[in-house]
């Protein structure tokens, strides 16, 4: 229990105006509100006398165009508007309500408590609406809607999760809002950037009218979006923390992984297996046993002999390679990286000046320090070698970081010391940015070998922003059907979290996945932006074809129907891009007037137009369907009509699992391949799904450098109207785009 007490910020003293917000020096705290743009707002506090130099490593925007905005008093209290938010300023003490430009509330500080310290920890007490739901906070298992539910984000190696709700690896401290307000969705979105351990309350175990959000240390650092829609909130989240550039294309195709193949002979047999047994596959990993002792950047020379042949042999096959690399550096002095790094002081030290030396694979490591930009860069180095080689893509694992060491949490201790890009701090503040830092060196290292080819990075651990240096998989869940449902909220709210680019492991990491469980897992896989089957050392194998013939078939043409898809699931990553709209989406995000949608999460949108209703149970060939309202849907398969706003009763045999098309929509799709650069797509097939209006969206680059940023690409916006297909170049700045020919 603590013996402190909490001090709210109290009343405002005195008031100094900048441009683009004040300073309110108050009794408790000194608080800054700034206008970002219009709808979009920040607030800090501190109880020091002045704020800390302002660093967020989540941040990938500074520089913002002046927001047009007025302040009017009355009485204690200043209202600020902008075209999107008014923000109403109680000074005495000091409280802030937000409200939409009609003035209707959409969350303020509760009026008792407000924003204030304990001991070194800030908090927010803020109201919670009747009804009030919450979405994002990152890859949490735990309900879909987070309402009533308190959880740390604290990046934690957390191998035996279930859907109980605990600390995970990745923290994305921001929060979706949702409420019923006259017959319509009120959002919200707020961003609490504080990197140290925070804690949010929502509305478990309170008293129903509260919720909190608290950090262990450091400034009460909070952004809030006005919407007013939830795209708009997921833009500004994303202009404000950056988005993903476009992933190589071959990274949209099934990757095939287990700990580990055991030597470059076996990671061989099973690409020669998967082309024999025509599954289509781009992807291959090596998981940790590839290496020397499990030395990062070495090769085991009796099992993994000659890398460049293996590569070489693999290329012929069409897959990649994607090792794992971890961030304990063995401490072994003949170690090349390890001399290297301690002579130019790369690794964390602990406060009396000795290297933090911790247990994890290699045995005893020391670890870099991510978040000192020389370090970073010396890691990116390491990888060239590598990457000369011809590995395709980066595995960053265990970088929570994962220490074997159950006095401190099985991480580093708190006292170790890190540079935090010049702000001296210790583990408490670093050690969620653990992983984004060592992600962003990666990626950094990657440019500077490769700077106009397409990075494949793929991390376990997580701070807000990671979208910019990675993609997220949600680490070791297990064999069991629970986990198959648990995946898909996982993977909306961190697709609402900013993170578009990701998925589970395919077939569960633990226990032993049985046939059914697989093909299951295979069919909804196969439309989650990432699609990797994987599975732990100690449990039977789980590629496809070792469950028999009948699996086999099976799983081959759920991932066949994936890269039928590839042209839709390309333009949608696009459209993330761009915009930062989530690949993988909730129903409510196309429905938002639909009550119905916010409770349905076992089903779930790829991008606008595909309804996905993965079989969740053992034994189940039929399922209920919720259809939102607002749409007609088309049963992919038998193409038969449906209105929305009802559940049906479709068929799921084991041949596959209920997916419905929007009214409305020309699905691009093409011949699947084996993998994906084996043709390049000459043709692309139309499937048409009248509706009111009928349209489509197709990109079209060439899916490996960033000449797109340039303009390089093809946009195509189709429509159909009457009979007729209506083809309107938005860009035309890809010179091979492919044929288009409608289908049946
Ligand atoms: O301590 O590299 O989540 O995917 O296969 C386990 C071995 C370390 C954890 C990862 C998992 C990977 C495994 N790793």
């Amino acid at each position: 229990m603590s013996t402190q007490t909490f001090r709210s910020v109290g009343e405002v003293r005195s008031i100094r105006k900048n441009a683009d917000g004040w300073d309110f020096a108050c009794q408790g705290g000194l608080v800054r509100l700034t206008w970002l743009r219009d709808g979009l707002i920040r607030v800090r506090a501190t109880s020091a006398s002045e704020f800390g130099p302002d660093f967020s490593y989540a941040i990938a925007r500074r520089e913002w165009p002046r927001v047009k905005w007025t302040a009017k008093r009355a009485g204690s209290r200043w209202e600020w508007r902008s075209r999107r938010l008014t923000v109403v300023i109680e000074t005495n003490p000091l409280r802030l309500e937000f409200q939409t430009p009609a003035g209707e509330r959409l969350n303020r500080d509760e009026p008792e408590r407000g924003m204030g310290f304990e001991g070194p920890r800030c908090r927010t007490y803020r109201e919670l609406a009747d009804g009030e739901m919450f979405f994002g906070c990152g890859e949490k298992s735990g309900q879909f809607n987070k309402r009533g539910e308190a959880f740390a984000n604290w990046n934690t190696d957390n191998p035996a999760h279930t859907y109980l709700n605990g600390e995970l690896y990745v923290s994305i401290p921001f929060l979706i809002s949702a409420r019923w307000e006259n017959g319509r969705p009120q959002w919200y979105g707020l961003f609490f950037d504080n990197s140290h351990r925070t804690f949010f309350n929502l509305g478990r175990v309170t008293d129903e009218r509260h919720y909190f959000l608290e950090a262990d240390g450091g400034e009460l650092d909070y952004y809030f979006f006005a919407g007013p829609t939830l795209p708009e909130i997921l833009r500004d989240y994303t202009e404000l923390t950056g988005r993903m550039a476009m992933p190589p294309r071959w990274a949209l195709g099934y990757h095939q992984c287990r700990w580990s193949y055991m030597s470059a002979d076996e990671v061989l047999e099973v690409a020669e297996r998967l082309r024999s047994t025509e599954i289509p596959a781009d992807v291959i990993y090596c998981d940790i046993d590839y290496m020397d002792g499990y030395r990062v950047f070495t090769w085991n020379p009796k099992t993994f002999p000659k890398p460049v042949e293996l590569i070489r042999k693999l290329r012929k096959l069409g897959f990649k390679l994607v090792t794992i690399i971890d961030p304990g550096v063995k401490n072994d002095d003949h170690y090349v990286v390890c001399r290297e790094g301690k002579a130019n002081d790369m690794f964390v030290r602990r406060p009396d000046g000795q290297w933090f030396t911790g247990k994890v694979w290699p045995g005893e490591c020391v670890f870099p320090d991510f978040t000192s930009p020389r370090v970073r860069a010396w890691w990116g180095e390491q990888h060239r070698e590598f990457i000369e080689l011809g590995v395709a893509g980066f595995w960053n694992d265990m970088n929570e970081p994962a220490v074997w060491d159950p006095q401190s949490g099985g991480t580093m201790p708190a006292e170790v010391l890190h540079e935090y890009d010049g702000l001296w701090t210790n583990h408490r503040r670093a050690h969620n940015v653990y992983g984004l830092t060592m992600a962003r060196a990666c990626r950094e290292g990657w440019q500077r070998y490769r700077p106009n080819e397409r990075p494949f990075i793929i991390t376990r651990s997580a701070y807000a922003g990671i979208q910019r240096y990675a993609m997220v998989w949600t680490g070791d869940n297990h064999s069991a059907w629970e986990q198959l449902e648990l995946s898909i909220r996982q993977c909306l709210n961190l697709s609402l979290s900013g993170v578009p680019f990701c998925g589970p492991d395919v077939g569960g990491f633990s226990w032993d996945c049985t046939g059914e469980l697989l093909v299951r897992w295979t069919q909804a896989g196969a439309y989650f932006p990432f699609f990797r089957n994987h599975t732990a050392w100690d449990t039977r194998r789980q590629e496809p074809y070792t469950f028999g013939p009948e699996v086999e078939r099976l799983c081959r043409e759920a991932i066949r129907g994936r890269y039928a898809l590839l042209p839709y699931l390309y333009t949608q990553f696009f459209d993330a891009v761009q915009s930062g709209t989530p690949i993988m989406r909730p129903l409510f995000w196309e429905f938002p007037d639909d009550p119905h949608t916010y409770a349905v999460d076992d089903e779930f949108l790829l991008g606008p137009s595909l309804l996905v209703a993965p079989v969740l149970k053992r034994g189940q060939r039929q399922r209920a369907v919720y259809l939102p309202a607002g749409s007609d849907w088309y049963d992919y398969r038998t193409r038969t009509r449906f209105t929305g706003g009802q559940f049906v009763g479709a068929a799921a045999p084991m041949d596959f699992i209920p997916v419905f098309v929007r009214a409305g929509t020309i699905l691009p799709t093409c011949q699947p391949t084996l993998y994906v650069g084996e043709k390049p797509w000459r043709e692309i097939e139309l499937e048409i799904f009248p509706g009111p209006k009928t349209i489509g969206w197709l990109y079209e680059d060439d899916g490996h450098s960033f000449d797109y940023e340039k303009g390089q690409y093809t946009l195509t916006r189709l429509r159909w109207e009457d009979g007729d297909l209506k083809v309107e170049r938005v860009k035309d700045g890809f010179g091979p785009s492919a044929r288009l020919r409608v289908k049946g």
